[in-house]
């Protein structure tokens, strides 16, 4: 039998059940946010099932949580396939997670089937790959990729004033696994991301597997703008420093400075902090994010200095700061494993068609390291960052089937 054959959809999809009950929501979807005792439970989870396997489970000092099947080579570096199991505030139980349950998966048919490889095998989760509670997202695999230092990490806080080193403290202690020592970061051979699409494209072309070729640009910035707290009753317009009444008019030309005739750049402000919050008082302090993407990173270059034109252009009489918290170039997989991809899907007999990901992935970043590629799997309506996130267990198992037979070939180079 080979490694392909043994995936089971039945455990796999049942396995995305249970996990759904980790932060699940009323509307079905999850919450379960980074460093959250949701995160600990799935955490816990994934390592009672590896250790039912006998596979080595350990994490590194951001919290990546690793799992070993070993190869008769140990001495060779792993072939790495995971992703994330943190979601959005209001996610679905596929973005993420099913690129760790396939993963597993995999490492299960391999050892259902007795196939052996020459390199180990690992499934891992990153640490904070939203980004939505704690910035920057993709956390883990920056900081295992080096793309982030691990004490600027460690010192970032959340939107309630949480430091993330304590969280990540309280995380480790609630779902404890041995922590291999050193700062984050091993050689890899390379590394596969099974995903689902988060997009309309393969539904629409009624195709199973996406032979993922890039990631497009993004660069994610906190607007600061601080007024002056002043009754709403009293303070005529023309003595206001109204932080709201600036945050609004900074929007308003973001939004019109972005708008590109393709349609092709995406520009969101997806959280806006207003303080302090009173009905009857001028806002003193307004705080909102900027995620913006390309995939041409000098077009995202001239849109960001468009946003600081604009911010100081706006802002008065409010003082205002523009931070960029992230910026990820576009990345281009490698040609090797994506024409594995294109061929196990192919030699399957599943359609397949090449595509880029809009989407940002912890591949991003492991791409800088070793070569990387990804397999994307239809979702309903392209729908994510959203409850209703849906797939289908067909789907989720073909693309299992695929990522098996890539780690088999690239664990055996
Ligand atoms: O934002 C992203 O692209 C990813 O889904 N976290
Ligand atoms: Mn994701
Ligand atoms: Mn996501």
């Amino acid at each position: 039998m080979s490694g392909a054959d043994a995936v089971k959809e039945d455990r796999l999809w049942q396995r995305h059940a249970d996990m759904a009950k980790l932060g699940g929501t009323p509307r079905g979807g999850v919450n379960r946010q980074a460093l959250s005792a949701e995160d600990a439970a799935a955490r816990n989870q994934l390592a009672a099932w590896a250790k039912a396997r006998d596979f080595d489970v350990f994490t590194d000092a951001i919290g990546n949580l690793f799992i070993q099947k070993s190869g008769t080579d140990p001495a060779l570096a792993p072939v790495l396939s995971g992703s994330h199991m943190d979601s959005q505030p209001t996610g679905g139980r596929f973005d993420g997670m099913y690129g760790v349950l396939a993963a597993f998966e995999a490492l299960e048919a391999l050892d259902d089937a007795g196939v052996k490889t020459k390199r180990p095998v690992m499934a891992v989760a990153w640490t904070n790959e939203e980004g939505s509670r704690f910035q920057p997202g993709a956390m883990g695999s920056a900081v295992f990729a080096g793309a982030c230092r691990l004490d600027d990490m460690l010192g970032q806080k959340d939107w309630k004033g949480i430091v993330l080193k304590d969280a990540l403290a309280e995380t480790l202690k609630a779902a404890p696994a041995p922590i291999r020592d050193g700062a984050p970061g091993f050689p890899v051979d390379s590394y596969i991301e099974a995903h689902i699409e988060q997009g309309p494209r393969l539904e629409t072309a009624a195709t199973t597997i996406g032979v993922v070729t890039a990631i497009q640009g993004s660069r994610r910035y906190i607007v600061e703008i601080d007024g002056e707290e002043a009754h709403a009753g009293t303070t005529p317009r023309a003595a206001r420093k109204d932080a709201y009444a600036a945050a609004t008019r900074i929007a308003a030309a973001m939004y019109e400075a972005t708008a590109d005739a393709d349609d092709t750049l995406r520009f969101t402000i997806g959280r806006v902090d207003v303080s302090p919050g009173s009905p009857n008082t001028v806002p003193g302090k307004a705080v909102f994010t900027i995620d913006m993407r390309h995939p041409d990173n000098a077009v995202l270059a001239a849109h960001e200095a468009k946003l600081e034109a604009i911010v100081a252009a706006k802002a008065p009489p409010c003082p205002a700061r523009i931070e960029r918290v992230t910026n990820v170039p576009p990345t281009d997989f490698d040609p090797t494993v994506i024409g594995l991809v294109r061929d196990k899907a192919e030699s399957l007999g599943l359609s397949h068609m090449d595509m880029p990901s809009g989407a940002g992935h912890d591949a991003m970043h492991i791409a800088r390291l070793c070569p990387t590629g990804m397999i994307f799997v239809p979702c309903e309506r392209g729908i994510s960052h959203n409850e209703i996130e849906n797939a289908t267990p067909a789907d989720l198992a073909a693309g299992t089937r695929v990522l098996v037979e890539v780690l088999e070939a690239l664990a055996n180079r």
